[in-house]
């Protein structure tokens, strides 16, 4: 069932007519991934001048988190791991909002996962793989033509939760997108420490196909997703997607990833920077040309500083709200607790 890599030919020879991708969705591509880098190093500034408790940078891996979201309908949804500014991005949630769980202000950010179709950021490794198997379940119960995309990282495929998900997903044929950002480390743990086998594989064992992509190619990871979603969406069941990509960043602002990779390996991907790289397949192919870029540059800028300054307009949540949503009628140990904290007002 493994399917081979659907990598996109050579940028010199490639024919985008045949990408079944049109131009206005290949720079929307390019546009979002601009967005997404000048927000993740805006964020990474921000944890650095202490407006950011931590944040876990998304730098080398926007073309697997932007093609992915990009490729699924607006009433799909996503439940991402801790790591999907990009995914964001793209389903329009506002980076103020998103950026208050690393604020420490909200737990789980502060916009409407049922409006957006985007789950709370969940920091448990591999936890939000279950969630997504029973929303992607509740789909096909409510006879609803939506599938659900799940982020999670190739450590992530070492936990219980993972085996669990995708045995559930296999056996209940459930409308489920398992898609694997294989950035190669979790934190300092390199992926051949992870798995004796390619995660994409492991698809097999549990009898739906899986995929391997180059997650720093954009409009593969973009065609990838789309027919995992219509496969989905057709009752035909779950797509393990395993898109092969590199964390250039440390694994968050509290790491030092110099500690256990080389430099050149940094190196080695860096020159496979996926911005760089879809910027200059869209100029070889006349899609775009340096005003395009000048714009969505100009734009990432005001956006990069409007979410700085309403960063730091942020201001603490009541904290009654530490007590709140969980329990219609609260236990009286977390009643003394709120009472202990706020007053009993
Ligand atoms: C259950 C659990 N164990 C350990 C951790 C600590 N931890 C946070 S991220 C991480 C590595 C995850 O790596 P991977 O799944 O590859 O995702 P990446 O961070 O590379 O995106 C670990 C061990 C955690 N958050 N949850
Ligand atoms: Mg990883």
């Amino acid at each position: 069932m493994t399917h081979a890599q659907a990598a996109r030919p050579d940028p010199a020879d490639a024919d985008a007519d045949a990408l079944g991708v049109d131009a206005e969705t290949m720079r929307a591509l390019y546009r979002f991934m601009a967005l997404t880098r000048a927000l993740d190093e805006g964020a990474a500034a921000l944890q650095r001048q202490g407006e950011l408790a931590v944040y876990p940078q998304l730098l080398g891996q926007e073309a697997a988190q932007v093609g992915s979201a990009a490729a699924l309908a607006r009433s799909d949804w996503i439940v991402p791991s801790y790591r999907e500014l990009g995914a964001a991005i793209v389903r329009g949630i506002d980076p103020v909002e998103y950026l208050a769980f690393y604020r420490a202000t909200w737990n789980g950010g502060m916009w409407d996962p049922l409006a957006h179709r985007f789950a709370p950021v969940c920091v448990p490794v591999a936890s939000q793989i279950p969630h997504a198997v029973g929303l992607a379940m509740g789909c096909k119960l409510d006879e609803a033509a939506d599938c659900c995309l799940v982020y999670f990282g190739d450590g992530a495929t070492s936990q219980g939760d993972f085996h669990e998900g995708c045995n559930w997903a296999g056996v209940f044929q459930v409308p489920v997108i398992l898609f694997c950002q294989n950035n190669q480390w979790a934190i300092s743990m390199p992926v051949h420490g992870q798995t004796g086998a390619p995660i994409h594989r492991k698809a097999e064992a549990y009898g739906f196909p899986g995929i391997q992509v180059d997650g720093n190619d954009v409009v593969a990871v973009y065609r990838a997703v789309r027919d995992a979603a219509e496969r989905a969406r057709a009752g035909r069941g779950p797509t393990l997607i395993e898109a092969v990509t590199y964390r250039l960043g440390a694994h968050s602002t509290a790491d030092d990833a110099g500690r256990y990779r080389s430099d050149s390996e940094v190196e080695r991907w860096r020159a496979l920077d996926p911005l760089a790289r879809h910027r200059r397949w869209l100029v070889e192919h006349r899609l775009a040309a340096d005003d395009l870029f000048r714009a969505v540059d100009e734009e990432a800028a005001e956006l990069a500083q409007r979410v700085r300054t309403g960063v730091i307009a942020t201001t603490p949540r009541p904290a009654d709200e530490l007590f709140r949503w969980v329990y219609e009628d609260p236990p009286a140990t977390l009643v003394r607790q709120r009472n202990e904290t706020i007053g009993d007002g």
